[in-house]
């Protein structure tokens, strides 16, 4: 019998998968990607009594890989606060699945180890742009700001790094993440003993700084769009500048773009805070859309369809989101 684990590569995956790693520590394989290849279950090789543990994945979008797997006798433990459809009901399968807002993977995985690897769990929530979770999360920790604040840094910093249109775009690779990361149960440790944070956050702050002296390209009372050059620095920061927008301006619903190598566009969505439209709502009504209520993605918005998107976009959290 074989472990495979199948994490998102951005923070909230990885930390999901190191918080389950360090209580359960057994020799598994990974398959994980940028935080946009999210059909990850695809690549699974299982066999009868294999366990395949899923992590911040959306379960709608890897639906018929994850029925192949439980039709072949693999055990699937998932993991996930995305878009999941109907969650098929099958002895094989142990869902852990909360898409109603307000979560992260990390958090649910927390919970499934009543806390025991809290801090790592504040690390992703802040990573998903969550900073309300993370605190609430910290609260029994009795951390210092500084050392909250240094948790959040960590969870941006490991988020950014996802972000990218193949791996190649990247500063690191999720698993080369996940292996300086395993060593460390404890983040401050992390912090203290691997370089790679440092650099990341060199790198994001690079990214970032290009992404603000960039002027909005439409901009409403409900919704504003950031389109960014064709450049890999674009698609990495992508996300991160959306998370910064919706942060920094939480009023509004903020979309940012980015030409992809298709001709066409990445598209990060990000709702206003307490909106009651989803993220994932509006991202899902385009081919390769999807998410969370918070934040979702469009991998490839063809060229041609961006004046129909601006124009939805203003719709759907403008008149329709009120
Ligand atoms: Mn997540």
């Amino acid at each position: 019998m074989r472990h495979i684990d199948v994490a998102n590569g951005d923070a909230d995956g990885l930390c999901a998968l190191h918080q389950l790693r360090l209580a359960e520590p057994v020799a598994a394989e990974l398959v994980t990607g940028v935080k946009r290849d999210i059909g990850l279950l695809e690549r699974v090789q299982a066999a009868a009594g294999d366990l395949v543990t899923v992590l911040d994945v959306s379960l709608d979008r890897n639906r018929t890989a994850l029925e192949r797997l439980l039709a072949l006798g693999a055990r699937v433990r998932y993991f996930d606060h995305h878009y999941s459809g109907e969650i098929p009901a099958h002895p094989g399968l142990e869902a852990h699945i909360d898409t109603r807002g307000g979560t992260c993977t990390a958090a649910l995985v927390d919970t499934y180890l009543s806390g025991r690897f809290r801090a790592w769990a504040v690390v992703a929530a802040f990573g998903d742009n969550l900073g309300g979770i993370g605190r609430a999360l910290a609260a029994p920790l009795g951390l210092t700001d500084a050392k909250l604040e240094a948790l959040g840094e960590l969870g941006e910093a490991l988020n950014y790094n996802a972000y990218g249109e193949t791996v190649a775009d990247l500063r690191v690779h999720p698993a080369e993440l996940y292996r300086l990361m395993r060593p460390h149960s404890d983040p401050f440790e992390f912090l203290a003993k691997e370089s790679v944070f440092e650099a990341l956050r060199n790198g994001w702050r690079e990214d970032m700084s290009r992404a603000l002296a960039v002027a909005p390209r439409f901009d409403s009372a409900a919704a504003v769009v950031h389109e960014l050059p064709d450049a890999a620095w674009s698609r990495r920061v992508t996300g991160a500048f959306a998370n910064h927008l919706a942060t920094a301006d939480p009023e509004r619903a903020h979309a940012v773009l980015a030409p992809n190598a298709r001709g066409g566009y990445v598209v990060s969505v990000r709702t206003a805070r307490g909106s009651p439209k989803s993220a994932d709502g509006l991202a899902r009504e385009y081919p390769g859309g999807g998410g969370r209520q918070e934040a979702a993605g469009i991998d490839n918005l063809p060229e041609h369809a961006l004046p129909g998107f601006l124009l939805r976009l203003e719709d759907y959290f403008g008149k329709e989101g009120r």
